[in-house]
């Protein structure tokens, strides 16, 4: 075999986002595009591509195998030893880390765009992963980034398509080609965390019925395999199971508006636990017939019930933590528990380094991402097997079903009111303008202590406390600036707006909003209405609809 070193002129936009690069499909498709950018992962591994051991895979979207077979001969070209790939390349992102872990692999590569829809026209994402199985942090993604934009050569053998649907090691010219189950190692492992039989008598009492929607993504044989042939569940209780390339049309995004057959069937059917995970398998919804935990209260609950988990009750919960724009519920029982907690911002690579320390067992985000330190991605399928193994303890106590859970929680902690409205492609410049509209605001020395006023119900909220995030990690020190613009009021209540990082098309904005009340005639009450008087206040003092012309939101979670 022969290396050889393909000239190529360098992109200017192959800056990794909150969760790698994502793009439409027709921009990877352009002639060095993709070869680019893998050649410039293979750069940035810490200690180079030479003798590395590499896993690789993803969630079997529109373009996956071209990536996939381009992977192998830059691989090849760079020295890697050895990849390991998922069959057909079917592997979720949380059990891509657990096999980076348990290999000790140098890192590996994920093909997604996680919850955004998939087809020619859709999207694609690549993204790094490092020897802890965790997102690469900002110094490793700025070195891609670094790396893409002066390239000029990039080196591959030139191979035969490898076959992916055969199980097995191969050599492959200088590369070694391992095609793995990745469903089988997974699903042992959560079976270590949990307690199936537990789970499993629950289950199959009478009054209680499960759905799971894999949402024509990654999930599909994972889930098999759990509800199915572990907890012995019939045929029924699972849908949306056969990965499809383009999502089977859908927009694989465990969330109220786009898993609405999950919700329809739940609520028709009256299911007592529903449950959905997106495209990649990290995140996930659980919803029963008429009770939907918000993302915000399901890791604060998975907190509270963890010594139900015989995964915390034998290691212990060594620290808690969440997102910036995730809502408080969480900080609630940390304190109540004496544990410690953290705020990192929006992005999963911001828990490792706590997690690699040994001080955060448990993290959410709103974005309907939950997980501990049992891998360094959220994980969708984890959270659902957690919510079955919190049910079932609960049941033994007399508390029945999510809507037992839930209100039990409210009881003890009160209620955090919480909703995310996303904006999505909205024009660049109007984006940046209600950016900019927040920073003059903040910067004016009257802002913090003036009361801005919802006018259809003249409720005022009395500004505490503002500014943009910043964050510099407890370990490593490194310091991650302008995460999101917030404002503080004087009863707790907050608002936070920022721009997505995930976008592949013009800009989307965030607006996050939250409240907190202890008054128990208010925990039944509709979270939309609830926030109104918030939201109000939040979008005059941003000016978001003159700038960008949007009277409503795109997505309201
Ligand atoms: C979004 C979410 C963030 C999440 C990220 C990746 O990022 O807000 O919480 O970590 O997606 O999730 P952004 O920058 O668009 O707000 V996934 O399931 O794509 O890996
Ligand atoms: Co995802």
């Amino acid at each position: 075999y022969q290396v050889k070193t393909v000239p190529t002129k360098a992109f200017q936009d192959q800056r990794p986002g909150t969760s790698g690069l994502r793009k439409r499909v027709p921009v990877f498709q352009q002639e060095h595009y993709t070869e680019n950018f893998i050649q410039s992962i293979l750069s940035s591994i810490p200690g180079g591509p030479k003798d590395t051991t590499l896993v690789v895979g993803g969630d079997g979207r529109y373009y996956s195998n071209e990536v996939v077979q381009k992977i192998i001969q830059l691989s090849a070209g760079n020295g890697v030893k050895k990849l390991v790939i998922a069959r057909d390349i079917i592997f979720s992102t949380p059990a891509i880390s657990h096999e980076i872990r348990s290999r000790k692999a140098t890192g590996g590569i994920l093909l997604t765009a996680s919850h955004n829809p998939g087809g020619p026209k859709a999207d694609f994402g690549i993204k790094y992963n490092m020897d802890n199985g965790g997102p690469a942090p900002e110094a490793v993604t700025e070195a891609i980034f670094a790396h893409s934009k002066e390239l000029t050569e990039y080196k591959l053998v030139d191979l035969p398509e490898v076959d992916l649907s055969q199980l097995g090691e191969r050599q492959v010219g200088p590369i070694s080609i391992e095609v793995i189950d990745a469903v089988k190692p997974y699903v042992a492992f959560l079976k270590t965390l949990f307690d199936f039989d537990a789970i499993k008598a629950y289950v199959h009492q009478p009054d209680v019925s499960v759905l799971f929607d894999g949402l024509s993504g990654v999930t599909g044989p994972y889930a098999r395999d759990i509800f199915i042939n572990e907890l012995g569940l019939d045929e029924s209780s699972i849908q949306g199971c056969e990965p499809s390339p383009d999502f089977n049309g859908g927009h694989p995004d465990p969330n109220l508006t786009y898993a609405h057959d999950l919700v329809k069937a739940v609520e028709e059917k009256q299911i007592t636990f529903g449950a959905a995970s997106d495209g990649d398998g990290d995140r996930n919804m659980i919803y029963g017939a008429g009770a939907f935990v918000t993302p915000s209260d399901s890791v604060a609950i998975i907190a509270d019930w963890a010594e139900s988990i015989p995964y915390f009750a034998k290691g212990g919960v060594k620290g808690l933590a969440r997102s910036m724009p995730t809502s408080t519920a969480l900080d609630r029982v940390a304190k109540a528990k004496g544990i410690e907690h953290f705020e990192v911002p929006t992005g999963w690579k911001f828990f490792g380094n706590l997690m690699d320390a040994g001080r955060l067992s448990i993290c959410g985000e709103e974005s309907f991402g939950t997980g501990s330190d049992h891998v360094r991605e959220k994980d969708g399928l984890w959270a659902i097997v957690a919510w079955l193994n919190i049910l079932a303890a609960a049941d033994k106590k007399g508390i029945k079903g999510i809507k037992g859970v839930l209100q039990d929680h409210y009881s003890k902690y009160g209620r955090t009111f919480f909703s995310r409205y996303d904006y999505e492609e909205v024009d660049s410049d109007a984006a940046n303008k209600v950016i900019k509209e927040l920073s003059d605001l903040f910067a004016s020395s009257d802002f913090v202590g003036s009361s801005p006023t919802a006018t259809s119900s003249s409720t005022s909220f009395k500004v505490a406390e503002v500014g943009n995030f910043a964050y510099t990690d407890p370990i490593d020190h490194s310091v991650s600036k302008n995460q999101g613009h917030y404002v503080t009021f004087s009863d707790g209540s907050r608002f936070v707006v920022r721009l997505s990082g995930t976008g592949s098309q013009g800009a989307t904005i965030r607006l996050y909003v939250e409240k907190y009340s202890q008054d128990s005639s208010e925990y039944g009450r509709d979270t939309q209405e609830g926030l109104k008087p918030l939201i109000e206040v939040a979008l005059k003092l941003s000016k978001l609809v003159e700038q960008t012309g949007r009277k409503e939101p795109t997505v309201i979670t």
